[in-house]
């Protein structure tokens, strides 16, 4: 018998009057139970209304802008004909179908499932779910993401650490976990595919910043990327990602559940439109840094050649680590929409290094120890106080001057390149900051850096000189301008003007972006710097 149901916006947590961003059914349209109806999207989550009901849509009641809360009528169904439709539910019952912040409900957790916790996510407790992906009965693989979190600082996706069926969901939107709550319970299925714990390394990863990753966004930041309207599922953190890379949506193939985009879908967007020669979201990324890639818009490269290796001789494929993939993405954006500039120079440091050595000589039983890293990051504040076009940031048409002196510096980890920053770096001294350095180095290789601990920097040291090299070519750090290259010290005969003597050559190369800085300017700050170096107590001037 044919039923006209309303189906009305069920619970939705603490949210009202959310506007409706995204609309996917129309008069006469069959749906099915579950079947995605609109995304509400509030400032802290993207929310999907499922269907509570099957049939043919007789009424849509709002439309894209609407702002609807819990129990506004939605569309009015008619169920007639139609074998899998609730006839009996009244429409009290309609809206009674969770959307996205569901608790799981009845399935029985069963012997054997397994829990996935929130894994090691730094610093961070008490942090809520702003977005969350699965449901009971869903089947998920190992780094399926389950929720994201949303601390102050960063969004982080949590991976799953198990692959099977979704059997519990013990958590809902909005509530507030810490590292070792249990978020799902999952039925190991298939060749039970379970790993033990999520390597330090991939939970870190999401929030990781790579040498070229922007700051994490805000929970303040708009959290839609797209058009009112746009067909696309995406987490508010995953919209801020494709938002920053200049991303459309609309055009990315999604792989999570439901077709879902997940923020490993943009990356892998990114490398794939950089491997063919297209620039992704060619305008808009252009026009965010203050003007580049318009008009031409694609670089009209060949495709990434395509090569059996095999052919030619034994080959092991090994994926590349998450850090590597992320980092990837911002190196290839930076590579690409910064016209930079490459500036060497030399640096005296003679009586730099006896100075470091006689003083940590003079503390060798302290345990205390200055590192040329150290000297080096006090040099470069001095430098930017100095030259502070060198302390900004480009944001469409204007530079931002920054106030503050927070020194990023690559570290070298198993699994790729990662950059801790040293924050205030004005106000503390060589071996405060030696011992920080050596502090943040230690997490990065543990993979133990937080967000906040990779946030915020206003310039970039990459340094080598541990290991050897004589110059090379840093890629700046967007929206960094600049990045300092360091290389190993050598001896140099160097001309006094009378003799040749032997000095103590630090090789210094300086990357910076030329929209910002010219030539000129440059050269002074790598020249200025290099006096600093050479009588380290100009940096008292
Ligand atoms: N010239 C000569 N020797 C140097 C030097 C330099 N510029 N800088 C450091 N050294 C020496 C130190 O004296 C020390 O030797 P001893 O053990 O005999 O005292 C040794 O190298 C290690 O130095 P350190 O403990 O001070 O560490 P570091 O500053 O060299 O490095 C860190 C710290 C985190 C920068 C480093 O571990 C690292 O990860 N570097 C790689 C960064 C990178 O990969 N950059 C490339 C980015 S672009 O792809």
């Amino acid at each position: 018998m044919s039923q006209v149901i309303e189906v009305k916006v069920p619970d939705i947590g603490d949210f009202s009057d959310v506007p409706v961003i995204e609309l996917f059914v129309k008069v006469g349209d069959t749906i099915k139970v579950d079947d995605a109806i609109c995304t509400l999207e509030s400032d802290k989550a993207t929310m999907d209304v499922p269907s509570s009901t099957a049939g043919v849509v007789s009424e849509v009641l709002v439309k894209l802008g609407d702002r609807v809360s819990e129990g506004a009528v939605l569309l009015k169904v008619d169920t007639a004909g139609v074998a899998d439709a609730p006839a009996t539910t009244a429409p009290a019952t309609a809206s009674s179908a969770p959307a996205a912040p569901v608790v799981a409900p009845a399935a029985a957790p069963t012997a054997g499932a397994v829990d996935v916790k929130v894994p090691d996510i730094g610093d961070f407790s008490d942090v809520p779910i702003i977005d969350l992906f699965v449901k009971v009965g869903d089947t998920i693989k190992v780094d399926d993401a389950i929720c994201t979190l949303e601390s102050d600082k960063a969004t982080m996706d949590v991976p799953s650490s198990a692959a099977g069926v979704v059997s519990e969901v013990l958590v809902k939107l909005g509530d507030r976990v810490s590292e070792g709550t249990a978020l799902i319970k999952v039925q190991p299925g298939g060749a039970a595919a379970v790993v033990p714990a999520v390597p330090q390394a991939q939970v870190s990863a999401p929030q990781a910043s790579p040498i070229a990753t922007p700051p994490a966004p805000s929970a303040a930041a708009p959290a839609a990327g797209l058009p009112l309207g746009s067909k696309v599922h995406a987490s508010p953190s995953v919209r801020a990602y494709a938002r920053e890379l200049g991303v459309d949506l609309a055009q990315v193939k999604a792989t999570g559940p439901k077709g879902r985009i997940l923020r490993q879908d943009v990356t892998g967007f990114v490398k794939g439109a950089m491997q063919s020669g297209v620039v992704p979201g060619k305008t808009a990324p252009a026009a965010a840094a203050g003007g580049g890639i318009t008009g031409g818009g694609t670089l009209d490269l060949l495709p990434w050649p395509k090569v059996d290796f095999a052919k030619f001789g034994p080959v092991e494929v090994k994926p590349l680590s998450r850090i590597k993939k992320i980092s990837g993405a911002n190196l290839s954006r930076n590579w690409v929409m910064i016209p930079a500039v490459t500036y060497h120079e030399d640096a005296d440091i003679t009586d730099l290094e006896a100075f470091r050595v006689l003083i940590n000589k003079e503390n060798d039983k302290s345990g205390k120890k200055l590192t040329m890293l150290a000297f080096l990051i006090k040099a470069c504040v001095s430098a930017l106080q100095k030259f502070p076009e060198f302390n900004t940031s480009l944001d469409g048409d204007n530079l931002v001057y920054k106030q503050y002196y927070n020194i990023a510096f690559a570290a070298d980890t198993p699994n790729g390149l990662v950059v801790p920053v040293v924050k205030n770096a004005d106000k503390k001294g060589v071996f405060e900051i030696a011992a920080e350095t050596g502090e943040l180095a230690k997490k990065a290789r543990d993979g133990k850096l937080g967000p906040a601990d990779m946030s915020g920097a206003c310039f970039t040291i990459s340094s080598l000189g541990g290991i050897g090299g004589t110059y090379f070519a840093p890629i700046v750090n967007a929206p960094e301008v600049a990045i300092l290259g360091v290389n190993k010290s050598t001896m140099k005969p160097v001309w006094d003007g009378k003799q040749f003597m032997p000095r103590l050559t630090l090789p210094l190369s300086l990357t910076a972006d030329h929209r910002v800085i010219d030539g000129a300017l440059a050269t002074r700050f790598n020249v200025y710097l290099a006096q600093l170096l050479a009588d380290f107590r100009r940096v008292l001037l």
